[in-house]
Protein backbone atom coordinates (compact mmCIF):
# COMPACT_ATOMS: atom_id res chain seq x y z
CA UNK A 1 0.00 0.00 0.00
CA UNK A 2 1.33 3.35 -0.82
CA UNK A 3 1.70 4.92 3.15
CA UNK A 4 2.20 8.74 1.78
CA UNK A 5 -0.65 9.33 -0.37
CA UNK A 6 -3.11 7.98 2.56
CA UNK A 7 -0.78 10.18 4.59
CA UNK A 8 -1.28 13.01 2.41
CA UNK A 9 -5.41 13.21 2.58
CA UNK A 10 -5.25 12.57 5.90
CA UNK A 11 -3.03 15.44 7.06
CA UNK A 12 -5.82 17.52 4.92
CA UNK A 13 -7.98 16.49 7.47
CA UNK A 14 -6.21 18.17 10.03
CA UNK A 15 -7.45 15.92 13.14
CA UNK A 16 -11.31 17.08 12.57
CA UNK A 17 -12.48 14.05 14.24
CA UNK A 18 -11.54 11.23 16.67
CA UNK A 19 -12.28 8.93 13.47
CA UNK A 20 -9.87 11.18 11.69
CA UNK A 21 -7.27 10.80 14.77
CA UNK A 22 -7.27 7.45 14.86
CA UNK A 23 -6.55 6.88 11.30
CA UNK A 24 -3.69 9.21 11.32
CA UNK A 25 -2.56 6.99 14.26
CA UNK A 26 -2.79 3.58 12.49
CA UNK A 27 -1.71 5.40 8.67
CA UNK A 28 1.16 7.72 9.72
CA UNK A 29 4.37 7.07 8.92
CA UNK A 30 5.56 7.04 12.76
CA UNK A 31 5.39 4.20 15.12
CA UNK A 32 2.54 5.27 16.90
CA UNK A 33 1.08 3.77 20.21
CA UNK A 34 -2.25 3.09 21.91
CA UNK A 35 -2.18 2.70 25.99
CA UNK A 36 -4.62 0.71 27.32
CA UNK A 37 -7.87 2.46 29.61
CA UNK A 38 -10.50 0.85 31.04
CA UNK A 39 -12.67 3.99 32.61
CA UNK A 40 -13.29 7.40 32.21
CA UNK A 41 -10.73 7.88 34.89
CA UNK A 42 -7.96 6.04 33.23
CA UNK A 43 -8.56 7.22 30.11
CA UNK A 44 -8.28 10.72 31.55
CA UNK A 45 -4.83 9.96 32.81
CA UNK A 46 -3.92 8.53 29.64
CA UNK A 47 -4.21 11.70 27.85
CA UNK A 48 -2.81 13.48 30.48
CA UNK A 49 0.48 11.26 29.88
CA UNK A 50 0.51 12.76 26.63
CA UNK A 51 -0.69 9.54 24.32
CA UNK A 52 -2.42 10.05 20.73
CA UNK A 53 -4.76 7.29 21.42
CA UNK A 54 -6.23 4.72 24.03
CA UNK A 55 -6.65 1.34 23.52
CA UNK A 56 -10.11 0.01 25.61
CA UNK A 57 -9.21 -3.40 26.37
CA UNK A 58 -11.60 -6.41 26.90
CA UNK A 59 -9.55 -7.52 28.97
CA UNK A 60 -9.14 -4.86 31.62
CA UNK A 61 -12.33 -3.53 31.02
CA UNK A 62 -14.02 -6.64 32.22
CA UNK A 63 -11.53 -7.50 34.56
CA UNK A 64 -12.50 -3.61 36.24
CA UNK A 65 -15.91 -4.77 36.37
CA UNK A 66 -15.15 -7.92 38.46
CA UNK A 67 -15.94 -9.91 35.30
CA UNK A 68 -13.47 -12.81 33.07
CA UNK A 69 -12.57 -11.53 29.62
CA UNK A 70 -14.98 -14.36 28.49
CA UNK A 71 -17.88 -11.99 27.16
CA UNK A 72 -18.83 -12.10 30.44
CA UNK A 73 -20.28 -8.46 30.83
CA UNK A 74 -22.84 -7.49 27.65
CA UNK A 75 -21.29 -5.49 25.20
CA UNK A 76 -23.80 -3.10 25.80
CA UNK A 77 -22.20 -2.93 29.41
CA UNK A 78 -18.95 -2.50 27.20
CA UNK A 79 -20.52 0.37 25.27
CA UNK A 80 -21.92 2.49 28.31
CA UNK A 81 -18.05 1.77 29.91
CA UNK A 82 -17.06 3.35 25.92
CA UNK A 83 -19.05 6.14 26.39
CA UNK A 84 -17.73 7.21 30.03
CA UNK A 85 -14.27 7.16 28.06
CA UNK A 86 -15.58 8.95 24.99
CA UNK A 87 -16.53 11.83 26.87
CA UNK A 88 -13.57 12.23 29.81
CA UNK A 89 -11.09 12.44 26.93
CA UNK A 90 -10.51 14.12 23.84
CA UNK A 91 -8.70 10.97 22.54
CA UNK A 92 -9.35 8.45 19.64
CA UNK A 93 -10.44 5.40 21.09
CA UNK A 94 -9.82 1.88 19.65
CA UNK A 95 -11.93 -0.66 21.44
CA UNK A 96 -11.20 -3.84 21.33
CA UNK A 97 -14.47 -5.62 20.17
CA UNK A 98 -13.54 -9.30 20.74
CA UNK A 99 -15.14 -11.06 18.31
CA UNK A 100 -17.65 -8.93 17.62
CA UNK A 101 -20.09 -10.48 19.95
CA UNK A 102 -21.62 -12.80 17.57
CA UNK A 103 -21.96 -12.95 13.82
CA UNK A 104 -21.90 -10.35 10.97
CA UNK A 105 -25.08 -9.17 12.03
CA UNK A 106 -24.04 -7.89 15.36
CA UNK A 107 -21.09 -6.52 13.99
CA UNK A 108 -22.69 -4.35 11.98
CA UNK A 109 -24.95 -2.71 15.35
CA UNK A 110 -21.81 -2.86 17.09
CA UNK A 111 -20.14 -0.42 14.36
CA UNK A 112 -23.10 1.55 14.25
CA UNK A 113 -23.49 2.16 17.94
CA UNK A 114 -19.86 2.65 18.11
CA UNK A 115 -19.76 5.58 15.62
CA UNK A 116 -22.67 7.05 17.29
CA UNK A 117 -20.07 7.73 20.34
CA UNK A 118 -17.63 8.77 18.34
CA UNK A 119 -15.34 5.78 19.26
CA UNK A 120 -12.60 5.73 16.38
CA UNK A 121 -12.30 2.01 15.29
CA UNK A 122 -12.38 -1.31 16.73
CA UNK A 123 -10.43 -4.55 16.56
CA UNK A 124 -12.13 -7.99 16.52
CA UNK A 125 -10.88 -11.13 16.50
CA UNK A 126 -11.11 -14.18 14.75
CA UNK A 127 -12.30 -16.68 17.27
CA UNK A 128 -15.42 -17.98 18.50
CA UNK A 129 -18.21 -16.03 20.76
CA UNK A 130 -17.98 -16.19 23.74
CA UNK A 131 -14.34 -15.61 23.29
CA UNK A 132 -11.56 -16.88 25.94
CA UNK A 133 -8.44 -14.71 26.56
CA UNK A 134 -5.37 -15.28 23.68
CA UNK A 135 -3.14 -16.20 26.78
CA UNK A 136 -5.32 -18.94 28.33
CA UNK A 137 -4.90 -22.56 27.04
CA UNK A 138 -4.03 -23.73 23.57
CA UNK A 139 -5.28 -24.51 20.30
CA UNK A 140 -8.07 -22.07 20.76
CA UNK A 141 -10.43 -22.63 17.86
CA UNK A 142 -10.84 -20.23 15.15
CA UNK A 143 -13.36 -18.57 12.74
CA UNK A 144 -14.06 -19.62 9.40
CA UNK A 145 -12.59 -17.82 7.23
CA UNK A 146 -15.09 -16.46 5.18
CA UNK A 147 -17.33 -16.32 8.12
CA UNK A 148 -14.95 -13.95 9.57
CA UNK A 149 -14.52 -11.86 6.12
CA UNK A 150 -18.22 -11.16 6.40
CA UNK A 151 -18.17 -9.84 9.72
CA UNK A 152 -15.14 -7.56 8.01
CA UNK A 153 -17.50 -6.66 5.89
CA UNK A 154 -20.63 -6.03 7.59
CA UNK A 155 -18.69 -3.70 9.99
CA UNK A 156 -16.83 -1.51 7.09
CA UNK A 157 -20.54 -1.29 5.49
CA UNK A 158 -22.06 -0.17 8.54
CA UNK A 159 -19.65 2.58 9.55
CA UNK A 160 -21.36 6.17 9.70
CA UNK A 161 -18.10 7.90 8.94
CA UNK A 162 -15.55 7.11 6.25
CA UNK A 163 -12.53 7.17 8.75
CA UNK A 164 -13.64 5.26 11.17
CA UNK A 165 -10.78 1.89 11.31
CA UNK A 166 -11.94 -1.88 11.58
CA UNK A 167 -8.75 -3.58 12.75
CA UNK A 168 -8.80 -7.53 12.17
CA UNK A 169 -6.67 -9.40 14.42
CA UNK A 170 -4.86 -12.38 13.40
CA UNK A 171 -5.17 -15.63 16.42
CA UNK A 172 -3.47 -17.88 14.16
CA UNK A 173 0.23 -17.43 15.32
CA UNK A 174 -1.04 -17.89 18.90
CA UNK A 175 -3.52 -21.10 18.24
CA UNK A 176 -0.34 -22.98 16.78
CA UNK A 177 -1.87 -22.65 12.78
CA UNK A 178 1.27 -21.56 11.78
CA UNK A 179 2.78 -18.52 9.52
CA UNK A 180 1.30 -19.27 6.15
CA UNK A 181 -2.45 -19.65 7.89
CA UNK A 182 -1.58 -16.51 9.14
CA UNK A 183 -0.50 -14.77 6.25
CA UNK A 184 -3.62 -16.20 4.51
CA UNK A 185 -5.98 -15.35 6.67
CA UNK A 186 -4.42 -11.77 7.09
CA UNK A 187 -4.50 -11.74 3.05
CA UNK A 188 -8.03 -12.77 3.56
CA UNK A 189 -9.21 -10.05 5.86
CA UNK A 190 -7.05 -6.92 4.45
CA UNK A 191 -9.15 -8.00 0.68
CA UNK A 192 -12.74 -8.11 2.89
CA UNK A 193 -11.59 -4.61 3.76
CA UNK A 194 -10.00 -4.39 7.01
CA UNK A 195 -7.75 -1.19 7.07
CA UNK A 196 -5.20 -2.43 9.49
CA UNK A 197 -3.90 -6.51 10.94
CA UNK A 198 -3.50 -7.38 14.64
CA UNK A 199 -1.06 -9.87 14.78
CA UNK A 200 -0.95 -11.57 17.88
CA UNK A 201 1.77 -13.76 19.54
CA UNK A 202 2.19 -15.02 22.66
CA UNK A 203 5.62 -15.75 22.46
CA UNK A 204 8.20 -14.32 25.24
CA UNK A 205 10.00 -13.27 21.64
CA UNK A 206 9.28 -11.43 18.75
CA UNK A 207 10.61 -13.48 16.19
CA UNK A 208 7.62 -14.88 14.65
CA UNK A 209 5.83 -10.90 14.87
CA UNK A 210 8.93 -9.64 12.73
CA UNK A 211 8.76 -12.95 10.44
CA UNK A 212 5.05 -11.95 10.09
CA UNK A 213 6.38 -8.74 9.34
CA UNK A 214 8.93 -9.05 6.64
CA UNK A 215 6.39 -11.80 5.00
CA UNK A 216 3.51 -9.20 5.08
CA UNK A 217 5.39 -6.57 3.39
CA UNK A 218 3.35 -3.18 4.50
CA UNK A 219 0.18 -4.39 2.37
CA UNK A 220 -1.74 -2.44 4.68
CA UNK A 221 -0.49 -1.33 8.76
CA UNK A 222 0.36 -3.79 10.87
CA UNK A 223 -0.61 -3.28 14.97
CA UNK A 224 0.91 -4.90 17.71
CA UNK A 225 0.63 -6.45 21.61
CA UNK A 226 4.11 -6.80 23.22
CA UNK A 227 2.24 -7.88 26.12
CA UNK A 228 4.31 -11.18 25.95
CA UNK A 229 7.52 -9.84 24.12
CA UNK A 230 7.95 -7.13 26.49
CA UNK A 231 11.59 -7.22 25.89
CA UNK A 232 12.15 -6.59 22.69
CA UNK A 233 13.19 -3.03 22.16
CA UNK A 234 10.71 -0.71 20.26
CA UNK A 235 13.20 0.49 17.80
CA UNK A 236 12.71 -3.58 16.54
CA UNK A 237 9.43 -2.79 15.63
CA UNK A 238 10.17 0.87 14.16
CA UNK A 239 12.76 0.00 11.70
CA UNK A 240 10.41 -3.18 10.54
CA UNK A 241 7.75 -0.64 10.12
CA UNK A 242 4.87 -1.90 12.15
CA UNK A 243 2.28 0.88 12.36
CA UNK A 244 1.17 0.74 15.66
CA UNK A 245 1.84 -0.43 19.19
CA UNK A 246 -0.58 -1.06 21.58
CA UNK A 247 0.23 -1.15 25.27
CA UNK A 248 -2.32 -3.41 26.25
CA UNK A 249 -2.95 -3.80 30.31
CA UNK A 250 -0.40 -1.91 31.96
CA UNK A 251 -2.79 0.82 33.60
CA UNK A 252 -5.40 -1.93 35.33
CA UNK A 253 -1.64 -3.36 35.99
CA UNK A 254 -0.59 -1.18 37.82
CA UNK A 255 -3.41 -0.26 39.75
CA UNK A 256 -4.25 -3.13 40.95
CA UNK A 257 -0.69 -3.11 42.66
CA UNK A 258 -1.07 0.08 43.89
CA UNK A 259 -4.39 -0.61 45.40
CA UNK A 260 -3.48 -3.87 46.85
CA UNK A 261 -0.73 -2.36 48.66
CA UNK A 262 -2.76 0.63 50.34
CA UNK A 263 -5.37 -1.49 50.83
CA UNK A 264 -3.08 -3.65 52.76
CA UNK A 265 -1.04 -1.22 54.52
CA UNK A 266 -4.07 0.79 55.66
CA UNK A 267 -5.34 -2.65 57.12
CA UNK A 268 -2.51 -3.76 58.65
CA UNK A 269 -1.78 -0.04 60.66
CA UNK A 270 -5.12 1.19 61.26
CA UNK A 271 -4.01 4.50 59.74
CA UNK A 272 -3.52 6.94 56.84
CA UNK A 273 -0.01 8.13 57.62
CA UNK A 274 1.88 5.64 56.25
CA UNK A 275 -0.37 6.47 53.06
CA UNK A 276 -0.73 10.03 52.96
CA UNK A 277 1.20 11.80 50.39
CA UNK A 278 2.25 8.06 48.32
CA UNK A 279 -1.68 8.59 47.15
CA UNK A 280 -2.58 10.82 44.48
CA UNK A 281 -4.62 14.03 46.77
CA UNK A 282 -8.07 14.77 46.73
CA UNK A 283 -7.11 18.21 44.96
CA UNK A 284 -6.03 15.05 42.27
CA UNK A 285 -9.04 14.00 41.58
CA UNK A 286 -10.81 17.06 41.50
CA UNK A 287 -8.65 18.27 38.58
CA UNK A 288 -8.43 15.43 36.83
CA UNK A 289 -12.40 15.22 36.62
CA UNK A 290 -12.32 18.85 36.16
CA UNK A 291 -14.05 20.79 38.71
CA UNK A 292 -12.36 24.37 37.82
CA UNK A 293 -14.75 23.88 34.79
CA UNK A 294 -17.75 23.57 36.18
CA UNK A 295 -17.24 26.36 39.16
CA UNK A 296 -16.28 28.51 35.73
CA UNK A 297 -19.61 26.93 34.38
CA UNK A 298 -21.60 27.87 37.59
CA UNK A 299 -20.12 31.40 36.90
CA UNK A 300 -21.74 31.24 33.70
CA UNK A 301 -24.98 29.88 34.07
CA UNK A 302 -26.09 29.89 37.61
CA UNK A 303 -28.20 33.56 38.73
CA UNK A 304 -25.89 35.57 40.44
CA UNK A 305 -27.65 34.47 43.48
CA UNK A 306 -24.77 31.90 43.66
CA UNK A 307 -22.51 34.48 45.06
CA UNK A 308 -25.41 35.77 47.87
CA UNK A 309 -24.96 35.30 51.27
CA UNK A 310 -27.17 34.60 53.65
CA UNK A 311 -27.43 36.09 57.75
CA UNK A 312 -29.75 33.84 59.72
CA UNK A 313 -30.31 35.92 63.35
CA UNK A 314 -31.21 32.75 65.63
CA UNK A 315 -29.93 34.11 68.42
CA UNK A 316 -33.00 34.23 70.92
CA UNK A 317 -33.28 31.04 72.77
CA UNK A 318 -37.45 30.22 72.89
CA UNK A 319 -40.13 29.95 75.13
CA UNK A 320 -41.47 25.82 73.75
CA UNK A 321 -40.85 24.23 77.16
CA UNK A 322 -38.93 20.82 77.34
CA UNK A 323 -38.58 21.65 73.23
CA UNK A 324 -36.08 24.28 74.03
CA UNK A 325 -34.97 23.22 77.38
CA UNK A 326 -31.55 22.19 75.96
CA UNK A 327 -31.84 24.04 72.32
CA UNK A 328 -33.00 27.07 71.21
CA UNK A 329 -36.29 27.48 68.76
CA UNK A 330 -34.32 27.37 65.77
CA UNK A 331 -33.16 23.51 66.44
CA UNK A 332 -36.35 22.38 67.57
CA UNK A 333 -37.32 19.00 65.53
CA UNK A 334 -39.78 19.09 63.04
CA UNK A 335 -40.19 15.66 61.46
CA UNK A 336 -36.38 14.49 61.80
CA UNK A 337 -35.05 17.95 60.52
CA UNK A 338 -35.02 20.86 62.81
CA UNK A 339 -36.42 24.34 61.48
CA UNK A 340 -32.50 25.46 60.47
CA UNK A 341 -31.55 22.47 58.81
CA UNK A 342 -35.03 23.31 56.79
CA UNK A 343 -34.14 27.00 56.80
CA UNK A 344 -30.55 26.20 55.30
CA UNK A 345 -31.98 23.65 52.72
CA UNK A 346 -34.43 26.15 51.48
CA UNK A 347 -31.44 28.98 51.19
CA UNK A 348 -29.31 26.23 49.30
CA UNK A 349 -32.41 25.44 47.12
CA UNK A 350 -32.46 29.17 45.81
CA UNK A 351 -28.09 28.63 45.53
CA UNK A 352 -26.82 30.41 48.38
CA UNK A 353 -23.83 29.05 49.59
CA UNK A 354 -22.58 30.85 52.41
CA UNK A 355 -24.44 30.86 55.27
CA UNK A 356 -23.83 32.52 58.79
CA UNK A 357 -25.83 31.90 61.47
CA UNK A 358 -25.65 34.55 64.53
CA UNK A 359 -26.07 31.74 67.53
CA UNK A 360 -26.70 33.26 71.61
CA UNK A 361 -28.37 30.99 73.89
CA UNK A 362 -27.57 27.25 73.99
CA UNK A 363 -25.02 28.56 71.40
CA UNK A 364 -23.36 24.72 71.48
CA UNK A 365 -26.33 23.01 70.11
CA UNK A 366 -26.36 24.88 67.20
CA UNK A 367 -24.36 23.10 64.61
CA UNK A 368 -24.85 21.86 60.98
CA UNK A 369 -22.46 21.16 58.61
CA UNK A 370 -23.14 23.39 56.11
CA UNK A 371 -22.91 27.14 58.43
CA UNK A 372 -20.78 29.01 59.98
CA UNK A 373 -21.35 30.76 63.00
CA UNK A 374 -21.19 33.75 64.67
CA UNK A 375 -21.68 34.28 68.26
CA UNK A 376 -24.11 37.03 69.98
CA UNK A 377 -23.09 36.72 73.75
CA UNK A 378 -25.15 39.67 74.86
CA UNK A 379 -28.15 37.61 73.29
CA UNK A 380 -30.15 38.15 77.21
CA UNK A 381 -29.83 42.09 76.58
CA UNK A 382 -29.57 43.38 73.19
CA UNK A 383 -31.89 42.28 70.31
CA UNK A 384 -32.07 41.66 66.47
CA UNK A 385 -30.36 44.86 65.45
CA UNK A 386 -27.28 43.93 67.27
CA UNK A 387 -27.36 40.30 66.59
CA UNK A 388 -27.01 41.28 62.25
CA UNK A 389 -24.22 44.12 63.72
CA UNK A 390 -22.26 40.71 64.88
CA UNK A 391 -22.59 39.46 61.42
CA UNK A 392 -21.58 42.76 59.90
CA UNK A 393 -18.35 41.68 58.33
CA UNK A 394 -20.61 39.45 56.85
CA UNK A 395 -23.39 41.67 55.24
CA UNK A 396 -21.12 42.56 51.56
CA UNK A 397 -22.65 41.72 48.32
CA UNK A 398 -25.82 40.32 47.87
CA UNK A 399 -27.52 39.09 51.33
CA UNK A 400 -30.27 37.60 52.53
CA UNK A 401 -31.39 38.69 55.83
CA UNK A 402 -33.78 35.84 57.66
CA UNK A 403 -35.30 34.89 61.14
CA UNK A 404 -33.95 31.89 62.31
CA UNK A 405 -37.61 30.34 63.46
CA UNK A 406 -39.21 31.03 59.91
CA UNK A 407 -40.20 28.08 57.51
CA UNK A 408 -41.40 29.36 53.64
CA UNK A 409 -41.95 27.48 50.60
CA UNK A 410 -38.91 27.55 48.49
CA UNK A 411 -40.80 29.65 45.86
CA UNK A 412 -41.14 32.93 48.02
CA UNK A 413 -37.15 33.15 48.69
CA UNK A 414 -36.96 32.65 44.54
CA UNK A 415 -39.64 35.50 44.21
CA UNK A 416 -38.06 37.55 46.66
CA UNK A 417 -34.57 36.61 45.22
CA UNK A 418 -35.83 37.53 41.73
CA UNK A 419 -37.77 40.86 42.73
CA UNK A 420 -36.70 44.33 41.36
CA UNK A 421 -35.05 46.97 44.38
CA UNK A 422 -32.33 47.08 46.54
CA UNK A 423 -33.75 46.33 49.56
CA UNK A 424 -36.66 43.68 48.97
CA UNK A 425 -39.01 42.27 51.83
CA UNK A 426 -40.98 39.44 51.88
CA UNK A 427 -44.36 40.46 53.50
CA UNK A 428 -47.27 38.70 53.88
CA UNK A 429 -50.77 39.58 52.71
CA UNK A 430 -52.88 37.14 53.78
CA UNK A 431 -51.79 37.34 57.28
CA UNK A 432 -53.00 40.57 57.54
CA UNK A 433 -56.73 39.39 56.33
CA UNK A 434 -56.86 36.59 59.01
CA UNK A 435 -54.80 37.59 62.13
CA UNK A 436 -57.90 38.51 64.05
CA UNK A 437 -57.02 37.25 67.52
CA UNK A 438 -53.79 39.32 68.17
CA UNK A 439 -51.37 41.98 66.30
CA UNK A 440 -48.11 40.37 64.63
CA UNK A 441 -45.25 41.84 65.96
CA UNK A 442 -44.00 43.17 62.55
CA UNK A 443 -47.13 44.96 61.41
CA UNK A 444 -46.10 46.30 57.91
CA UNK A 445 -47.40 49.84 56.56
CA UNK A 446 -47.08 50.11 52.39
CA UNK A 447 -47.85 52.64 50.43
CA UNK A 448 -50.35 50.31 48.33
CA UNK A 449 -51.95 47.54 49.42
CA UNK A 450 -52.14 44.07 47.79
CA UNK A 451 -54.13 44.44 44.95
CA UNK A 452 -54.49 40.62 43.62
CA UNK A 453 -54.37 42.30 40.05
CA UNK A 454 -52.57 39.89 37.96
CA UNK A 455 -50.99 42.36 35.55
CA UNK A 456 -50.72 45.14 38.64
CA UNK A 457 -46.61 45.31 38.84
CA UNK A 458 -46.45 48.56 39.89
CA UNK A 459 -43.78 48.58 43.28
CA UNK A 460 -45.16 48.54 46.39
CA UNK A 461 -42.77 50.38 49.27
CA UNK A 462 -42.38 50.16 52.79
CA UNK A 463 -43.30 53.13 55.11
CA UNK A 464 -43.19 51.91 58.62
CA UNK A 465 -42.70 48.39 60.45
CA UNK A 466 -44.04 48.48 63.90
CA UNK A 467 -46.28 46.64 66.20
CA UNK A 468 -48.58 49.84 67.11
CA UNK A 469 -50.15 49.86 63.32
CA UNK A 470 -53.83 50.02 63.13
CA UNK A 471 -54.96 46.55 61.13
CA UNK A 472 -56.42 48.91 58.73
CA UNK A 473 -53.84 50.38 57.75
CA UNK A 474 -51.13 47.14 57.64
CA UNK A 475 -51.83 45.44 54.75
CA UNK A 476 -49.58 43.18 55.43
CA UNK A 477 -46.98 41.52 58.22
CA UNK A 478 -43.35 41.04 57.22
CA UNK A 479 -42.17 37.16 57.17
CA UNK A 480 -38.99 37.85 58.44
CA UNK A 481 -37.22 37.40 55.10
CA UNK A 482 -35.13 40.06 53.21
CA UNK A 483 -32.99 40.65 50.38
CA UNK A 484 -30.50 43.23 50.20
CA UNK A 485 -28.62 43.86 47.41
CA UNK A 486 -24.69 44.96 46.97
CA UNK A 487 -25.97 48.51 47.06
CA UNK A 488 -28.76 47.49 50.03
CA UNK A 489 -26.10 45.41 51.84
CA UNK A 490 -24.27 49.02 51.58
CA UNK A 491 -27.39 50.95 53.23
CA UNK A 492 -28.15 48.04 55.23
CA UNK A 493 -24.53 48.32 57.03
CA UNK A 494 -24.57 51.76 57.06
CA UNK A 495 -27.70 51.96 59.17
CA UNK A 496 -26.12 49.63 61.79
CA UNK A 497 -23.53 51.89 62.04
CA UNK A 498 -25.92 54.62 62.62
CA UNK A 499 -27.57 52.75 65.43
CA UNK A 500 -24.71 52.14 67.09
CA UNK A 501 -23.26 55.99 66.76
CA UNK A 502 -26.58 56.92 68.47
CA UNK A 503 -26.32 54.03 71.36
CA UNK A 504 -29.50 52.34 69.77
CA UNK A 505 -27.86 49.04 68.51
CA UNK A 506 -28.51 47.09 71.29
CA UNK A 507 -31.93 47.39 72.10
CA UNK A 508 -32.81 48.11 68.29
CA UNK A 509 -35.26 45.24 66.52
CA UNK A 510 -35.35 44.89 62.72
CA UNK A 511 -39.06 46.63 62.85
CA UNK A 512 -36.71 49.75 63.92
CA UNK A 513 -34.23 49.35 61.14
CA UNK A 514 -36.13 48.43 58.80
CA UNK A 515 -38.25 51.65 59.49
CA UNK A 516 -35.47 53.94 59.55
CA UNK A 517 -34.03 52.02 56.06
CA UNK A 518 -37.29 52.95 54.70
CA UNK A 519 -36.85 56.38 55.13
CA UNK A 520 -33.39 56.93 53.33
CA UNK A 521 -33.75 54.12 50.77
CA UNK A 522 -36.72 52.42 48.71
CA UNK A 523 -37.77 49.23 50.52
CA UNK A 524 -39.89 47.39 48.37
CA UNK A 525 -42.76 44.70 48.95
CA UNK A 526 -42.61 41.50 47.89
CA UNK A 527 -46.30 40.63 48.74
CA UNK A 528 -46.96 36.70 49.29
CA UNK A 529 -50.14 34.83 50.32
CA UNK A 530 -49.22 32.37 52.92
CA UNK A 531 -46.79 29.40 52.44
CA UNK A 532 -44.86 30.29 55.12
CA UNK A 533 -44.96 29.93 59.25
CA UNK A 534 -42.91 31.08 62.16
CA UNK A 535 -42.71 29.13 65.66
CA UNK A 536 -43.50 30.67 68.76
CA UNK A 537 -45.66 28.81 70.07
CA UNK A 538 -46.37 25.12 70.65
CA UNK A 539 -49.38 25.71 68.58
CA UNK A 540 -46.82 27.07 65.92
CA UNK A 541 -45.18 23.81 66.61
CA UNK A 542 -48.01 21.96 65.68
CA UNK A 543 -48.47 24.10 62.50
CA UNK A 544 -44.82 23.78 61.60
CA UNK A 545 -45.48 19.82 61.72
CA UNK A 546 -48.32 20.16 58.73
CA UNK A 547 -46.26 22.64 57.31
CA UNK A 548 -43.47 20.49 55.62
C1 LIG B 1 -7.09 -7.16 25.56
O1 LIG B 1 -6.43 -6.25 26.03
O2 LIG B 1 -8.19 -7.47 26.00
C2 LIG B 1 -6.56 -7.90 24.44
C3 LIG B 1 -5.14 -7.97 24.26
O3 LIG B 1 -7.32 -8.49 23.71
S1 LIG B 1 -4.63 -9.46 24.88
O4 LIG B 1 -5.02 -9.55 26.25
O5 LIG B 1 -3.18 -9.42 24.71
O6 LIG B 1 -5.22 -10.52 24.10
MG1 LIG C 1 -9.18 -8.65 24.42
Amino acid sequence: MDKSVSELSLVKQAKKTKFAALRHEIYSSDLSFLMEAHSGLSAMIVEEAGFKGIWASGLTISASLGLRDSNEASWTQVLDVLEYMADSTSLPILVDGDTGYGNFNNVRRLVRKLCERQIGGVCIEDKLFPKTNSFIGERQPLADVDEFCGRIKAGKDSQTDDDFVLVARVEALISGHGMEEALRRAEAYRAAGADAILIHSKRADAGEILDFTRHWQNRCPLVIVPTMYFNTPTDTFRQAGISTIIWANHNLRASITAMRETSRRIHDTQSLSGTEGGVATVKDIFHLVGNAELTAAEKRYLPDRATARAVVLAAGGGALGDLTRDKPKCMVDIRGRSLLQRLVGTLQNAGIREISVVRGEHKEAVVLPDIQTIDNDRYRETGEAFSLGCARSRIDGETVVVYGDVLFRDYILDGVMAAKGDIVLAVDAKSAMLKAEGQPRDQVEADRPFSGNYLDDQPVHLVRMAEDIAPAAAPGEWIGLARFSRLGAVWLAEEIDALEAEGLLETADMPLLLTRLAARHPVVVHYVLGHWLDVDTLQDVGDALNFT
